[in-house]
């Protein structure tokens, strides 16, 4: 699809190209800062599982800030508040949980965008500057903000098509925790009922020539392999506590190895 986004996820995201973002349910800006300087072409801050609300975010885009990776939200909820305050804090994409129909896909849409194709109410805030930028800001915005439904559950599998079809949604995401909740086996992300479920989405995003999204959480080599090879290319690996986590375990057990070796 052709677009004047000035946005490069939004731009990736209509074209089907690869971007690898990450997730963070820490709301300190020195987590971003790191995150960033990492290299990732975008980072969500996660509002739906964390205590992180505006205030944090806002925190966490000024941590970014001219580092290049794009700030994005997962938002609490299919809210059209809670979409809206997070674009009019500068979020530049929303990631929306739970959508399970096509009438709640086009009402994430309706709350990301300015009328007359949505219902974004008008102001000065954070991501027109205050005001400084209002008209620019007023003109683009429906280009330039994505909006990327998440698909984690059997009814929405079987929507799949429907939500696709929705004008307005840049790209679905995959929760694999809830996918797999959604088939009685919470956890099991891997168990084959639930690998088809994601495989049926990324190929009916394909048929649909939409981007195809999917949260590897756990980023083991062979889980980032598998993801790229049933073609998503709207990638997050792996979440800032869970980076966390696994870097200290390794080290931990490294040095008692070593010191177990001395005694
Ligand atoms: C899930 O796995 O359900 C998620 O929402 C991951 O982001
Ligand atoms: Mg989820």
């Amino acid at each position: 699809m052709e677009t004047t986004s000035a946005n490069p996820v939004r731009r990736a995201l209509l074209a089907c190209s690869p971007t690898v973002g990450t997730w963070m349910q820490v709301g300190h800006p020195a987590v971003a800062e790191v995150l960033s300087g990492v290299g990732f072409d975008w980072i969500a801050a996660d509002c739906e599982h964390t205590d992180m609300g505006p205030a944090e975010f806002v925190a966490m885009a000024r941590g970014m800030h001219g580092r290049g990776a794009v700030p994005l939200v997962r938002v609490r909820e299919n809210d059209t508040l809670a979409i809206r305050q997070m674009l009019d804090m500068g979020a530049q994409g929303v990631i929306v949980p739970l959508v399970n129909t096509a009438e709640e896909a086009r009402r994430a849409v309706s709350a990301a965008k300015y009328p007359p194709a949505g219902v974004r109410g008008f102001a000065f805030h954070r991501a027109n500057d205050w005001g400084q930028r209002f008209s620019e800001y007023a003109a683009t915005a429906n280009e330039d903000v994505a909006v990327i439904v998440m698909i984690e559950s059997r009814q929405a599998v079987e929507n799949i098509d429907q939500i696709l079809a929705v004008e307005g949604v840049d790209g679905v995401f995959i929760g694999p925790y809830d996918m797999s909740g959604s088939y009685g086996m919470p956890g099991r992300t891997s168990d084959p009922v639930v690998t088809a479920a994601c495989q049926t989405v990324a190929d009916a995003c394909r048929n649909a020539g939409k981007a195809a999204g999917l949260h590897i959480v756990l980023p083991d080599e062979q889980a980032i392999a598998r993801a790229v090879e049933k073609g998503f290319s709207f990638l997050a690996v792996g979440v800032d506590t869970i980076f966390l986590e696994q870097a200290a375990a390794k080290s931990l057990s490294c040095l008692r190895a070593a010191l177990s070796r001395m005694s």
